[in-house]
């Protein structure tokens, strides 16, 4: 099939998850379009079947705001045409969604790709209950042909939300993990972290992600000696550094910017510790869990759908630092437990989170909207 992807190219859970999922199309076959203004960080340069259409964006002194929109679903009627794309699937609602509508309805019949939308969460949990961009986005959703969520508990929002007039499908999301880039000797000495117990945390460190109570958590763990926190910030940490200092936790935070090969830090962490007042997936557990590295998390949204609390990690149902600590700590004071926990993890993520359980369901999904069988 020709199927066109729209994404965010920088880094964040949906360009990673479109990324992966158009890798392992074109492996399979497939002529895979990506459209954005930028290449997607994972994507490879050279790959069979994988092709990049960068979208140009107007700085016409007019404008006060520079528009996406409008470019994007200009681009992607022009990639629809001229490569006769079968399917844009298009990931995180705005403004993917409504530039989608848009291109199909630019289109002649003949021409016209099916619209498949992946919600990918604050597409539904913020922006959606925006009355500035609600509407639009339900409009999109009506207007798709296929609707999938990363997960059951952002369907069962979605529907909440935007009560709409046609089903939503869950596509769980999958992570195919790289070979590290560095040896992790190298990268251990990069982060003076040798001997220490590395606890990791990577987000784009918004308020959802509740740095405050991932600073919190970390600064009530002992001995105070024994671990390293190492966050790869996807956003500005200037904001959280004051905290630091407040906390006592100087020198034994390890802040790591502009991280593309996140494999290279996977392979050297003990535990990931995850804090956010919701997740509709939380691929960042995901990726550890390949490295067989357990995750302390809250209980919300659909983390527990990805961890098994107290069999591949614990999730916690408060969001009070002490109780976050507390199962921090059982899992520093037991390394066997740790260990066994990392085990049960990754082959988890193997068994329900891989390619080979995950993209089957797209490519059925991608049939069906086409009128090609049920796949
Ligand atoms: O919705 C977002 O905040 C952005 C998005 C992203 O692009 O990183 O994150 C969401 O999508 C990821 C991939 O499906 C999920 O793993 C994240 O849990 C989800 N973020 C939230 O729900 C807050």
């Amino acid at each position: 099939m020709n199927i066109g992807i729209a994404c965010y190219p920088s880094v964040g859970g949906s360009g990673i998850l479109a990324t992966g999922l158009g890798e392992e199309l074109a492996a399979r076959g497939h002529e895979v379009h990506f459209i954005s203004y930028e290449r997607p960080f994972r994507l490879p340069l050279h790959a069979p079947r994988l092709h990049f259409h960068e979208v140009g964006v107007s700085d016409y002194g007019l404008f006060k705001y520079p528009d996406y929109t409008l470019p994007l679903s200009v681009r992607m009627a022009e990639v629809s045409r001229d490569f006769r794309l079968d399917v844009m699937h298009v990931h995180y609602a705005v403004p993917h969604a409504t530039a989608a509508i848009l291109a199909r309805s630019m289109l002649p019949p003949e021409q016209q790709p099916r619209v498949v939308t992946t919600l990918h969460g604050t597409d539904t949990t913020l922006l959606g209950r925006d009355a500035d961009y609600g509407p639009a986005i339900r409009h999109a959703l009506n207007n798709s042909d296929a609707v999938t969520t990363v997960s059951h508990s952002l369907r069962e929002k979605t529907q909440k939300l935007f009560s709409l007039e046609r089903p939503i499908e869950v596509i769980h999301n999958f992570f195919s993990p790289r070979a590290p880039q560095r040896a992790a000797e190298e990268v251990r000495r990069e982060l003076g972290v040798e001997g220490r117990l590395v606890v990791l945390h990577s987000s784009n460190l918004r308020p959802i992600k509740r740095v405050d109570l991932l600073l919190n958590t970390a600064a009530r763990l002992r001995p105070a000696d024994a671990f390293k926190l190492v966050i790869l910030a996807g956003g500005s940490f200037e904001p959280f550094r004051a905290d630091v200092r407040r906390l006592g936790l100087e020198g034994r935070v390890i802040v790591v910017e502009r991280v593309r090969a996140i494999e290279d830090y996977l392979q050297i962490a003990d535990l990931v510790l995850y804090t956010s007042d919701t997740e509709s997936f939380c691929l960042s557990l995901l990726e550890a869990m390949y490295f067989a590295v357990p995750g302390v998390a809250r209980h919300v949204g659909g983390i527990p759908e990805v961890v098994e609390s107290g069999a591949t990690g614990l999730l916690v149902d408060s969001d009070n630092p002490d109780d976050l600590a507390r199962a921090v700590q059982e899992l520093i004071n037991d390394p066997a437990k740790r260990k066994a926990m990392g085990k049960a993890a990754q082959e988890r993520a193997r068994a329900l989170f891989s390619a080979d359980a995950i993209v089957p369901q797209y490519e059925a999904l991608y049939r069906r909207v086409c009128g090609r069988g049920e796949g």
